[in-house]
């Protein structure tokens, strides 16, 4: 049976990941509207992930008998001046994201929970992941700049992202 400490935060954790998830969505759609495909897949399988991220703590409360309690998702922003507006943006918000992580090993840890720490060691590895990713892109479109052709190749190479499912998912 999970802490009820526990259960809360990792609740607030699904929220923060169906978040990630609508924010990522709504860049999809602003690259869609800006005529930049590849940005927009991207970005579309980027939310695919995070919804996979929320589905794995929920199944983790669920498996623990603990209770799942869904709250709204906040509107994310609708549109970004750039694709590097847009891409740091999902950079900054890794970082956010990491540290709610590291909030939340933090808890288990003061609960002596082992069970969510080694459960979170799988969101750490990925967090590394995850901001790394956007820092690369943000590297790309720094170097080869944001007009014009450069543009189109960047666009091109993300257009080649596929999803992967988190296999299992708990
Ligand atoms: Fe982007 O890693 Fe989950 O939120």
């Amino acid at each position: 049976m999970i802490n009820k400490k526990m259960e809360d935060a990792l609740n607030k954790q699904i929220n923060e990941e169906m978040f990630s998830a609508y924010l990522y969505l709504a860049m999809s759609a602003d690259f869609e509207e800006k005529g930049l495909a590849g940005f927009a897949n991207w970005m579309r399988v980027q939310a695919q992930e995070e919804n996979d991220h929320a589905m794995k703590i929920f199944d983790f409360i669920t498996r623990r008998n603990g209770i799942v309690k869904l709250e709204a998702i906040a509107k994310p922003e609708q549109s970004w001046d750039s694709p590097m507006a847009a891409i740091e943006a999902a950079y900054n918000h890794e970082i956010h994201i990491t540290g709610c992580i590291n909030a939340l090993v933090k808890t288990a840890r003061e609960l002596n929970d082992n069970a969510t720490e080694n459960e979170l060691q799988w969101f750490v590895n990925e967090q590394v992941e995850e901001e790394e990713n956007a820092s690369k892109i943000m590297d790309k479109l720094k170097t080869i700049g944001e007009s014009g052709h450069g543009m189109l190749m960047i666009d091109n190479e993300l257009s080649q992202r596929a999803y992967t499912p988190i296999n299992p998912v708990v």
